[in-house]
């Protein structure tokens, strides 16, 4: 597999040749160069000795891991992916040998006998018909009313655009791709799109990112997954101390969902997969404590929305009918999710997102207090408020008595219980894509004293979308011991230590 690097953006598309016997799986070679070339030759040299050195080191690597004895690694790659609609659009076919001469960056210009710009006929056919080719090339022509977003969309073949945003977050990608494999939406309509920013990890995010989206587009990436959880079980017992104090149904539902029968298509590849790195200038910790701080929300809020709206803008595609917006600290979240929350036919909705505590917390709690119904309080509220503050909910501070979504839930209410929402938490929302494309966005500043996922809805709202959430129907968001409870953990291990002795 080779990574093109456009401007620190990585694209792990497929190419498909049928020629190609065996791993159908290849770089679309003279395509991309031929858009390396288009950007400007002064990255080409640069991206050449860059694929090169990638594929000697990736040919080494395997190598070693075969001679290494693990051959079992062959058995992981797929043999063949005819699907077209891994192909369509972008994707599709070109006749790379005629337009190569445009690749030059030459300008072609056809001065006929006695310096006339009228062509001779010959001239002008051959012309015109490297112009269409041209410009079958580099235009298309979507009938932008066929990507609406159905509610059956798989059946209906819509593509989904599926954004995830991530700092910081290399510990947490082994669940967040376990979690992407398990999607049940047809893979290959699904276009992967990564906003890394603000990372202080030296990296570390982007290039477990990268390893781990080599390996799903090359179909390996569960065999990966279970030595490393084979290591990890191995060791690190100081960081997993909380484990200890967590409800026993609640790991024994993880290790149900982490563990196989998967679905037939988990190892499938999707559609594509980007990875864009830019930082927004996000300066608050990313320790569940620190941004978690009341007087810290609003900028940080504000930050999310610009990552977020950089993203859609960059990654959205004509073809796209949906947007799923997922945070990579979910833990628990069923296979299928997309289909559940598109039946419903609503332009923007979101599921209930709770998270596990310790049993001495009382075991679970709502996660996402976003999604809300808004409420006379909170409006009176507002009016006292300065036009750029930020509401934040589930703070003392700002008492709005809203309906929150994440209180309704019942153990065992009907996961297809709807309620209308006005604001929307950003853990996971399925949205049409046709919003984005009408300018409704994640407010970077304060739209009705809100800002990001719940300005959002607010949003969707106003301009006359359907804006929903499901009460029953549940996510579970990562159990992160803040410091209080890290503080109660080893006070419960100390008097645990003193009583065995
Ligand atoms: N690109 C980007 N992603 C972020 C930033 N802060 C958080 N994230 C990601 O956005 C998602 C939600 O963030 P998180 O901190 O979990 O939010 P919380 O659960 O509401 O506290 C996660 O996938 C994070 O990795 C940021 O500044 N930039
Ligand atoms: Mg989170």
């Amino acid at each position: 597999m080779v990574v093109f690097v456009k401007d620190k953006r990585l694209e792990l598309p497929m190419h498909h040749d049928s020629k190609q016997k065996g791993n159908h799986f290849r770089p679309k070679s003279g395509f991309g160069l031929f858009f390396a070339k288009i950007n400007g030759l002064r990255y080409a040299k640069s991206r050449i000795v860059f694929l090169f050195a990638l594929v000697l080191v990736s040919t080494f690597l395997l190598l070693s891991k075969l001679v290494g004895g693990n051959v079992n690694l062959m058995q992981y790659i797929p043999t063949s992916l005819d699907e077209q609609e891994y192909y369509d659009y972008d994707f599709k076919g070109l006749d790379i040998d005629t337009i190569k001469k445009y690749d030059e960056g030459v300008s072609h210009y056809i001065i006929s006998k006695g310096g006339m710009e009228a062509l001779s006929s010959e001239d002008k056919e051959a012309f015109e018909r490297e112009a269409d080719m041209l410009l079958a090339s580099t235009t298309d022509l979507y009938d932008l009313s066929q990507y609406n977003g159905a509610s059956n969309g798989a059946a209906n073949r819509d593509h989904v655009l599926l954004c995830v945003p991530l700092r910081d977050a290399a510990s947490l990608l082994p669940m967040l791709f376990k979690n992407l494999m398990n999607l049940t939406y047809p893979h290959e309509l699904i276009d992967i799109a990564f906003l890394v920013s603000d990372c202080t990890d030296n990296g570390r995010t982007m290039s477990s990112l990268l390893d781990f989206s080599k390996e799903l587009q090359n179909g390996t990436l569960s065999k990966t997954l279970q030595d490393f959880e084979a290591d990890k079980d191995k060791g690190n017992s100081a960081e997993q101390l909380y484990l200890k104090y967590m409800g026993k149904d609640y790991l024994k539902m993880v290790k149900n969902a982490f563990n196989p029968p998967f679905h037939d298509d988990y190892d499938k590849p999707f559609r594509s997969i980007q990875i864009f790195e830019k930082d927004f200038g996000q300066q608050i910790g990313q320790g569940f404590s620190d941004r978690h701080a009341v007087k810290v929300q609003g900028v940080r809020r504000k930050l999310m929305g610009r990552a977020r709206n950089w993203l859609t803008a960059n990654a959205l595609k004509p073809y796209h009918s949906w947007v799923y917006w997922r945070d990579v600290d979910v833990e628990l979240c069923p296979g299928t999710v997309i289909e559940d929350l598109m039946k419903h036919d609503y332009d923007v909705i979101v599921p209930n997102v709770w998270r596990p505590l310790p049993t001495f917390l009382g075991g679970a709690q709502a996660y996402d207090l976003n999604s809300w119904v808004e409420s006379n309080e909170a409006i009176k509220l507002a009016k006292t408020l300065d036009e750029d503050d930020v509401i934040v909910e589930g703070y003392a501070e700002y008492p709005t008595w809203r309906v929150h979504l994440g209180y309704l839930r019942k153990d065992n209410g009907n996961p297809d219980d709807l309620l209308d929402l006005d604001g929307v938490g950003g853990v996971s929302i399925l949205a049409r894509a046709q919003l984005f494309r009408k300018g409704i966005h994640f407010p970077a500043f304060t739209f009705e004293n809100h800002a990001e996922t719940e300005a959002f809805g607010k949003m969707a709202k106003k301009m006359g979308f359907k804006v929903g959430g499901l009460m029953h129907y549940t996510l579970w968001h990562i159990y992160e011991p803040s410091d209080d409870d890290l503080r109660e953990i080893a006070k419960l291990e100390r008097e645990s230590r003193r009583n065995q002795r």
